[in-house]
């Protein structure tokens, strides 16, 4: 397994021609925003640690947790490919595209179109843009690009300020409820911060969710889905907390 995750560590700087020559940049991408739209429903996240909690679970394998959130009924799977602050790379989000059939977000600071074009080739079907890393303008580029090789952006605002990062090309808009500066968390900020995105935004309300009461809170306000990581994670059986 060391062995594959050096070549995954080495194919990271492979160019851009090479990546377009992968079979998966050639698939056809399944659509988040379609899902959530349909039924408001839960994404759930792989990984390993978080600047705000440390480590939740090093030792958490990939599969079976990706198949087993998607068995018992999450919308679509985020997978952190960030090493140095959630400790999760290529390698695991290749892992999770094997043995699923359901939208895979990739969870990474994206900043670069070479990343999307990476993206597209590791088979993700959505990209995260944080509005706080990105101008205005190069989330349009960025979302453009994706959308052009078939996939969806899950743009991230988390402040009233970040709101002028939106435009119409944007698939779904992530609300983050932690503060990126203190970590606390507030779901009611981020619901007042929803409601003035237009209509036809799908929403999807992100971090320190942890209770059904948490989840019906948001619904009730307007998201479209939930994205939780540290609930099921924290758990020995990640896959098996998403269950209950
Ligand atoms: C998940 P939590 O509190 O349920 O583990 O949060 C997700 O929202 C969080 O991991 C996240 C994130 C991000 C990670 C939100 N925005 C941007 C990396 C980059």
């Amino acid at each position: 397994e060391n062995k594959e995750k050096e070549v995954a560590i080495a194919q990271r700087m492979e160019p851009v021609q090479r990546l377009q020559e992968k079979p998966l940049y050639h698939r056809q991408g399944h659509s988040l925003s379609d899902r959530l739209r349909g039924s408001a429903s839960i994404i759930a996240e792989f990984k390993r640690k978080s600047p705000s909690k440390g480590e939740i679970n090093v030792n958490a394998k990939v599969q079976p947790t990706v198949q087993e959130y998607a068995g018992y009924g999450a919308a679509g799977i985020s997978v952190l490919t960030d090493e140095k602050f959630f400790g999760g790379d290529l390698y695991d989000f290749s892992q999770a595209r094997e043995v699923l059939a359901i939208p895979l977000l990739r969870k990474d600071f994206i900043i670069s179109e070479y990343q999307i074009h990476q993206s597209k080739a590791y088979g993700a079907d959505v990209i995260l843009l944080i509005a706080a890393c990105l101008s205005p303008l190069q989330v349009q580029q960025l979302s453009g690009l994706a959308k052009s090789l078939g996939m969806e952006t899950l743009l991230e605002l988390h402040t009233q300020e970040e709101l002028g990062h939106y435009n119409p090309g944007i698939d779904l808009v992530g609300i983050n409820n932690r503060d990126l500066h203190s970590f606390s968390v507030d779901l009611s900020r981020s619901a007042s911060l929803a409601s003035k995105l237009p209509p036809e935004a799908v929403r999807v309300a992100e971090s320190g969710i942890h209770s059904v009461e948490d989840c019906l809170f948001l619904l009730q306000r307007g998201f479209n889905g939930v994205l939780m990581g540290e609930y099921f994670m924290k758990h020995e059986k990640p896959g098996l907390a998403f269950k209950n």
